[in-house]
Formats: structure tokens, sequence, C-alpha cells
């Protein structure tokens, strides 16, 4: 997905953009009321805007310009990272320098995709053709493989289920012991499917995505798919990028131990730990 137009950007800037402006908001019209009848229907509430938050940078640490970022989770210490293009890996990476203390490559066949660990496990996606693999947390040796229908962009889990995003509105929910799909839920923004939801991280009840190819992150409701909140991190990077349709923000990892916040994108040189500012 890293050769697409990249005027979707501008299309979510756009959507997002005209939620800022009331005037520009296109409310459906309720049908008329006959005019016998006396006492008109009340009119259709307007979704609200989701609060919109900043950031502000905690620390910077070291990232591999390298890594084609599609999934980061933090875990014991470490980042588990998996990256995208050919060869895609699978990787353990010291959070202090970045260095990558353990890789292993897919394939060439594949395009890797989103990341998460369930207990002993590391579960993979590849981009298109179904295919995950699961790998030892530790040693990263192959464990298993599993399929699934359609494409394959983030991946997160919640105490019970792995969620699995795809690059339509749509939120899959996976048993993490059979990885079948179980059930799933429609993502709106204020009221309108909102796609190309991409890297996620499950944070304190919200799954967080990275909307693919801006520097917007939302907050989701995962019980409603309502987006709570936006994150706007633009101009987080102030390194020039090679490709700034493909070098696009995309990462998220929550250290739930210690309520840190992480975010780096394909091939950025540097990941930053941040904490959100007041909403505006
Ligand atoms: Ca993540």
């Amino acid at each position: 997905m890293d050769l697409r137009a990249s005027r979707l950007v501008a299309a979510f800037a756009g959507l997002i953009g005209l939620a800022l402006a009331p005037a520009a908001y296109a409310q459906t019209a309720a049908p008329a009321a006959p005019a016998a009848q006396a006492a008109p229907a009340a009119p259709a509430a307007r979704p609200s805007r989701p609060p919109r938050y900043g950031y502000e940078v905690v620390n910077v640490f070291p990232h591999d310009p390298t890594a084609f970022t599609q999934g980061l989770e933090f875990h014991d210490g470490l980042f588990l990272e998996s990256t995208g293009r050919h060869p895609s890996s699978v990787r353990r990476v010291r959070l202090e320098d970045g260095e990558v203390l353990a890789k292993r490559e897919l394939d060439m066949q594949f395009f890797g995709e989103g990341l998460t660990a369930v207990g002993d496990r590391i579960l993979t996606l590849t981009w298109q053709g179904g295919h995950g693999f699961v790998w030892n947390i530790d040693t990263l040796e192959p464990a298993g493989t599993f399929s699934y229908s359609g494409e394959g962009w983030g991946l997160t889990h919640d105490e019970t289920r792995v969620i699995l995003s795809d690059g339509t509105p749509t939120l899959r929910f996976l048993d993490p012991d059979t990885l079948q799909q179980t059930g799933s839920v429609e993502v709106t923004y204020m009221g309108r499917p909102l796609d190309r939801l991409n890297e996620l991280e499950f944070i304190e009840g919200e799954v967080w995505a990275n909307i693919w190819q801006t520097d917007f992150i939302v907050r989701i409701d995962p019980s409603t798919g309502v987006v709570t909140g936006v994150i706007d991190l633009s101009g987080i990077l102030p390194d020039p990028v090679h490709n700034p349709a493909d070098d696009v923000l995309n990462g998220i990892a929550w250290d739930a131990a210690n309520k840190r916040l992480f975010v780096t994108g394909k091939n950025w040189p540097k990941l930053f730990e941040i904490r959100l500012t007041e909403a505006r």
C-alpha cells in the first residue's frame, strides 16, 4: 500500500477540516412533514465533533531509517516491530538506542503488515493474500500460520480479542486462540464511515489507529466504532523524508505499566515518546 496516491491525505484532512467548519457541514434534511401535521419533527441531531488533541515530545529515540514500520508494540522493556516491503521482517528492538536485537525476515513473496503480541506469541499480518504468521516472542522462531480474508493492515488486542484493520472502515475481532473472526465494528467519524485505519494500539479501553498517509491518530470506542477523539501529530518529525507519500506516520506503542506513549513512522530516523496536550 505504499504505492497509492497521496491525494488520499488531502481527503482525510478535508474530512477533518470539514468537521471543523460548522457552516460547511451538510446535514441530512429530515423528510418534510405533511402540512396538516401539527407538530413538526425535531431536527436530526448533528453528531458532535470529537475533541482534538495536540502533543508534546517527552523523549526522542533513534529508529532504524530503513524500517518501513507497519506494527509496533512495547513488550517487556523493548519494542516488537514489523516492517513491510521486501524483505519484510519482524524485530525485537531496544528502546534506548533503536538497536535491532533480533530479526526474522519473511519470504520475499510477502509484504509484512501489522503486529501484536498475545501471550508468548507474536502475530503478524501480510498486506494481500491473507497470510498471517505466528512467531515465538522470545526467539522469533516461526511458530505457525493463520489465514484471513481480504487485506491485512493493522493489529492489536484487548483482554479477550485480537483486533484487525484492513484499510476499510471495519475493525474485525478475532479469537486469540483460533484466530477466527468473531465479530466486527464499523468505525465512524461524525457519523460517516472512516477508512484507511492502519496501525493500531489498544490503550485503556480504546483502539487508537493511524489514518494512513496522514498525521492523524483517531481514538475509537471499540464497542460502537465511534471516533471519540483525534490526535494531530503534524510536524512531529522535523527531518525531511525521502518519499513523503510513503514515509508516513505509522507505529503506536503503549507502555501500560509506565503509561508511556510512543509513535514513529515508516523509514523515520526517530521514534518519539509523547504526551497528549489539551483538547482543542
Ligand atoms: Ca501498535
